[in-house]
């Protein structure tokens, strides 16, 4: 069995990961990832009972039960970065003996649904609509230091064409939602209405998503080029900040995982919800709903 050493895998003296401070026995197996601290408590105060509250820098993560079910909801703060410390801790959380600080022999697989905001880049997507990531695409740079970008055996999304035509000098790579979630809230009375589509995930907010405040980007037509060219037979619908990050790392490890957005910005139209906290809260209303 591998030994992870102190400074590979760091666990602190009340024996919790470094950074989420979660110690294993306070796991749940199906956990509601939020972007924003705030968030957590606004998803919370839906569980029957929440018995654990943690907090250290952006990650806050309670859990508690709902349903009779052992529940939890963990808060990465923004970007792709965070959410690489957040899937390395929780796995090995899930999947790491503490103790001996090897490899369990069984596997623990964790049920983890993103509940989070992005904006349409197209124009039929409006502002304050829910839309389902089945596919993700990575403009942020992080899946490259990792071997399983070359491992032929993952889902893959066929790329080549896209990155041919779009013809940027930037690595992008792709990665797939949990069949078996997208298939439980596809067909789930809540999310009737729910978009289903493939979402970009830029390693910023402003240039990265097409955004000119003061300072030009190097690719003044990106929401153009990425809202027309295809991958594979689709097109792209949104952009936000952590969704494919979330999906390679998931696939790679064994976990479910889904990406949620609460639509708060249509890019092609340049409408901005007029109530976004109103759409964060009923997005999490639908997914407690699903979960009671
Ligand atoms: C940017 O404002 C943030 O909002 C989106 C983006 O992914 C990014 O994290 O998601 P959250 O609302 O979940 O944070
Ligand atoms: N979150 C993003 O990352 N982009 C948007 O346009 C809206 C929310």
């Amino acid at each position: 069995m591998t030994y992870f050493s102190p400074t590979d895998l760091i666990i602190n003296p009340d024996g919790s990961s470094y950074h989420l401070n979660i110690r294993p026995e306070q796991l749940s197996d199906i956990i509601f990832m939020v972007g924003d601290p705030e968030r957590v408590e606004k998803v919370s105060c839906h569980f029957d009972r929440i018995h654990t509250k943690i907090h250290k820098r952006e990650f806050v993560s309670h859990f508690g039960e709902l349903a009779g079910k052992p529940i939890g909801v963990l808060s990465s703060g923004i970007g792709a970065d965070n959410v690489e410390i957040v899937m390395n801790e929780l796995d090995a959380l899930a999947n790491i003996d503490f103790e001996t600080r090897e490899e369990k022999s069984q596997k623990r697989s964790l049920n983890l649904i993103r509940i989070g905001t992005s904006g349409s880049i197209q124009e039929d997507i409006p502002v304050d609509s829910v839309l389902i990531s089945e596919a993700a695409i990575g403009f942020d740079n992080l899946a490259q230091f990792y071997a399983f970008s070359s491992d032929k055996s993952l889902p893959q999304i066929d790329l080549d064409q896209f990155c041919q035509q779009i013809g940027y000098p930037l690595p992008i790579y792709g990665a797939k939602a949990s069949s078996q979630l997208v298939h439980l809230f596809s067909q789930d009375a809540y999310f009737q209405d729910a978009f289903l589509g493939t979402t970009l995930t830029a390693p910023g907010f402003y240039a990265p998503q097409g955004r000119t405040v003061r300072m030009e980007s190097i690719l003044p037509n990106f929401l153009n080029d990425c809202s027309e060219t295809l991958v594979g037979k689709s097109k792209i619908t949104n952009i936000e900040m952590e969704t494919s990050a979330y999906y390679a790392f998931s696939g790679v490890l064994g976990h479910e995982m889904i990406s949620l957005n609460a639509i708060l910005a249509n890019r092609k139209t340049h409408q901005f919800s007029s109530n976004p906290e109103k759409q964060i809260s009923q997005l999490i209303e639908k997914v407690i709903a699903l979960f009671s």
